[in-house]
Order: C-alpha cells, then sequence, then structure tokens
C-alpha cells in the first residue's frame, strides 16, 4: 500500500527532522509547507514577499495560498508521500480531504509526535531560526493550540491517527516512527 501520511505535531517536535529520514528510508516524497514557504521568502518571489511577515511572526499563512502549493505538487507526484505542516488548521484538513479525494490518493495514516512545551520551546531557541525567538515561538504555540491540536479530532474519527512520543534522540524517536507504521501495516495498530 501506497505510504501517504500526514506528519502532525507542536512547532519543534521534529516532523522536518523525521520527516527527511523517513522520506530517506523509505523512498517518500517530504512536502514540508515551511520549507517551501521559506525558499519563496529566500528567492525574493513575489509569495515570497507575501508570506514573509506573516511567517517571522509566527502566525498561519492564507489557507488558499498554502493549498495551491501542496496541491500542484502531489497532482503529479502519485507514489508515497509526507506531508509535514500541513494541514494546519481544520480549514486545511477539509481542503485536504476533498483535494486527495479527487487526486484519488486516500489518506494512510495521520502520525503525531508529542513532546512537552518545555522541551519545544528550548529546542527552538537552540535553533534559532528567524522566527524562533522566544515571544515568536509562544506565540506559534498559542496558535497551534487553537487552530492545529484540534485536528487530531478530525483523524480520530476516522481511526487514521497514531500517536508517538517525540522525546529522546533522534534516532530513537525514528525507529518508534517506523514500527509505528509497520504496525498499521500488519493490523497490530494502537489508535490514540
Ligand atoms: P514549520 O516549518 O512547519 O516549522 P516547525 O513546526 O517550527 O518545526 P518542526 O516540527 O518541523 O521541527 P524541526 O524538525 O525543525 O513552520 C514554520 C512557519 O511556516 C509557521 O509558523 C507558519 O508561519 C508557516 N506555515 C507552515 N506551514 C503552514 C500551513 N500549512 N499553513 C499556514 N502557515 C504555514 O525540529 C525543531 C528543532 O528541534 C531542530 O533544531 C531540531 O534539530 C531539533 N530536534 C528535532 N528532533 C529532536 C530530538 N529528538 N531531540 C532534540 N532536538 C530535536
Amino acid at each position: 500500500m501506497r505510504e501517504r501520511v500526514v506528519v502532525l505535531g507542536p512547532p519543534g517536535a521534529g516532523k522536518g527532522t523525521q520527516c527527511k529520514l523517513l522520506a530517506a528510508a523509505r523512498g517518500l516524497l517530504h512536502l514540508s509547507t515551511g520549507d517551501l514557504l521559506r525558499a519563496e521568502v529566500d528567492a525574493e518571489s513575489s509569495l515570497g514577499q507575501q508570506v514573509k511577515a506573516v511567517v517571522a511572526r509566527g502566525d498561519l499563512v492564507s489557507d488558499d495560498l498554502v493549498l495551491a502549493i501542496v496541491r500542484n505538487r502531489l497532482a503529479i507526484h502519485r507514489e508515497g508521500w509526507l506531508l509535514d505542516g500541513f494541514p494546519r488548521n481544520s480549514t486545511q484538513a477539509a481542503m485536504l480531504d476533498d483535494l486527495l479525494a479527487d487526486l484519488g490518493q486516500p489518506l494512510r495514516v495521520a502520525l503525531q509526535l508529542q513532546v512537552p512545551e518545555e522541551e519545544l520551546v528550548a529546542r527552538l531557541l537552540v535553533r534559532g531560526r528567524c522566527d524562533d525567538s522566544e515571544v515568536v515561538v509562544r506565540r506559534r504555540l498559542q496558535i497551534y493550540a487553537r487552530e492545529t491540536e484540534p485536528i487530531n479530532a478530525h483523524y480520530q474519527a476516522r481511526e487514521l491517527l497514531k500517536c508517538v512520543d517525540g522525546l529522546g534522540s533522534v534516532e530513537d524517536v525514528a525507529t518508534r516512527i517506523g514500527n509505528s507504521l509497520d504496525e498499521r501495516e500488519h493490523g497490530e495498530e494502537t489508535i490514540c
């Protein structure tokens, strides 16, 4: 079965870190909306100019704009993929359902990486990206709690949600994620 996975979790949970490893290990497309938006900003494209201040503040970029980015890439990629950082709110989750139905690419699993808040803040302050100051990180966490966390219920209702402990070494977390995906393959999954 094609691996089509949405990776969920708060800022700093390690979504990007783990998706890179998983994509390389399993030959999947890794689509990070955060990376794609930052690439537009770096290229100073007209899209980049529109989103630069939004990303720097820690706010969410408009749903239509992010959906267009995702649609263009999934439409030409029919193999397995990992969506990292999308969907980010219930509107985007509904848009993704429609898009995948249109493309005939059903989602296999929504993987939620769980990490306590103080660890998230510590990781992001060490990373030090331009949107990783303490004020902006706290704002991103508030937006996560308000806008993103509720979509877990959307996937739980469809029996697609799996939770993985994101604490510990990068390698340990990667092993847990791999086991969690393979359990599902063999019908032994534990839905969270
Ligand atoms: P993202 O790029 O998605 O960034 P993130 O959630 O902050 O990080 P992630 O969870 O991927 O953590 P990472 O692996 O890097 O979003 C940035 C911004 O883009 C948003 O604020 C928003 O403005 C915009 N955006 C993106 N998608 C959007 C959407 N769909 N709609 C609207 N706006 C959108 O790990 C973080 C740090 O922890 C790294 O330094 C890493 O080395 C470290 N780390 C990872 N795993 C670790 C471990 N096990 N132990 C210790 N450290 C670890």
